[in-house]
């Protein structure tokens, strides 16, 4: 039966699982940051060796237990796990053990890794980061899609991976509540008259409306569904995706534009001259996914996809959707419920510049996608300093 571990449960369920030798001196840290679900780290003091225990918590821990949340997450987040070890193992981590009763899922330690955000925060470069996730996003996509795989086993895969719940999260909180300043929004008194103004602008609203019906009806590929910065560890050398819980079939550009809006949030947190890096793991991305999936392509059964254009046009839709998922992302870590680090810890003056920036940014995101090549993000971010 469901209970939430403390930190002695945690050790006690581990032992009766079996997972460490008989003579073990076990010790237990819960160690979760993020939003919603309770981590917690087990080490053997004897060996140094570690397992992780994710446990989903039946409420959203950020707000509290004032807003229920199901517990088949940590099912969809250990399903998705294995689905992506069978396509790209050395981007997840390895799944020992999942419990869909305790909404458990125990898989390897990754602490000798940083989680990517806050790498960026301090000034770590990650230099295979765009690489692994370039990669990461084009086999996920590819392989999950209806060109690289057997559709039947499509549909009955989309199936498993309905995530009502979870969409509905970011259908509200990236798709529709900073653009109605509802009151699930958190954004400093500074800011109103930028959020009102957001309010009043039905050229952005109609483009995000196209957008979240993207989200909502679009089921092209086995997505991620909350590729942000917090969701990576890296270090120089490796990758690992975590924490897919939010995972469901989607449009073929949301994670990569969540991923950039991260980068870019990291950007506009730096002073000018060290944005570089980031733009360069945009492209980066952009390129090695556009690689990848065109080589995965060649080998598709699906009798149209040689047809000259069809990839082109495939492409093309994963870019503009990129873009503008990716505005979507930018403002609603601005002025929505769920922050980004590294805009929240700056000094209040630098802060409310870096969040105006962004909503501007954002905005243009959204309503130049089409028109926008990825290599243009960067000047786009240049010309959204100032308003115009
Ligand atoms: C209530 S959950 C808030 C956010 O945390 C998750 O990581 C998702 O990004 C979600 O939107
Ligand atoms: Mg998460």
């Amino acid at each position: 039966m469901y209970e939430p571990l403390t930190e002695q449960k945690a050790i006690a369920l581990a032992v009766r699982l079996g997972l460490f030798g008989k003579d073990a001196l076990l010790s237990c840290q819960e160690i979760g940051d993020g939003n919603l679900n309770l981590v917690f780290r087990i080490v053997n003091e004897r060996t140094n060796d570690s397992i992780i225990i994710k446990q989903a918590l039946p409420y959203a821990k950020v707000v509290g237990e004032s807003w229920p949340l199901t517990l088949k997450r940590a099912t969809i987040e250990s399903q998705a796990l294995r689905t992506f070890a069978s396509y790209v193992p050395q981007y997840v981590p390895k799944v020992y053990y999942s419990d869909e009763s305790l909404a458990i899922t125990v898989m390897e330690d990754l602490s000798h890794l940083q989680i990517a955000r806050r790498g960026l925060i301090e000034g770590k470069t990650f230099p295979k980061l765009s690489e692994h996730i370039g990669e990461f996003i084009a086999k996920t996509a590819f392989y999950t899609s209806d060109f690289g795989m057997n559709q039947q086993q499509k549909k009955k895969l989309a199936q498993q991976f309905t995530n009502p719940e979870l969409c509905k999260i970011t259908e509200d909180l990236v798709f529709t509540d900073p653009f109605f300043d509802h009151d699930t929004n958190n954004f400093e008194a500074e800011l109103r008259a930028d959020v009102e103004q957001l309010g009043q602008d039905d050229v952005l609203k109609c483009e995000t409306a196209k957008l979240k019906r993207l989200f909502l009806t679009k089921a092209d590929v086995l997505l991620h569904g909350d590729l942000h910065t917090g969701s990576i560890f890296a270090s120089d050398d490796e990758t690992k995706v975590i924490d897919p819980e939010f995972a469901f079939y989607g449009p073929i550009g949301f994670d990569l534009g969540q991923f950039f809006a991260n980068l870019l949030l990291n950007a506009l947190a730096r002073d000018e001259r060290d944005r570089e890096p980031l733009f360069h793991h945009i492209e980066k991305t952009w390129n090695v996914f556009v690689r990848t999936f065109s080589e995965l392509w060649r080998e598709s059964d699906e009798p149209y996809a040689q047809i000259s254009g069809v990839l082109q046009d495939v492409l093309h839709d994963a870019k503009i959707e990129a873009i503008g998922f990716a505005g979507c992302e930018v403002i609603r870590r601005t002025i929505g419920l769920a922050h980004v680090a590294d805009v929240d810890e700056l000094p209040l003056e630098r802060r409310l510049d870096a969040k105006r920036h962004a909503l501007r940014l954002g905005r243009a995101l959204i309503v130049q996608r089409e028109q926008l090549p990825i290599q243009a993000i960067k000047q786009l971010v240049q010309q959204t300093v100032h308003v115009n």
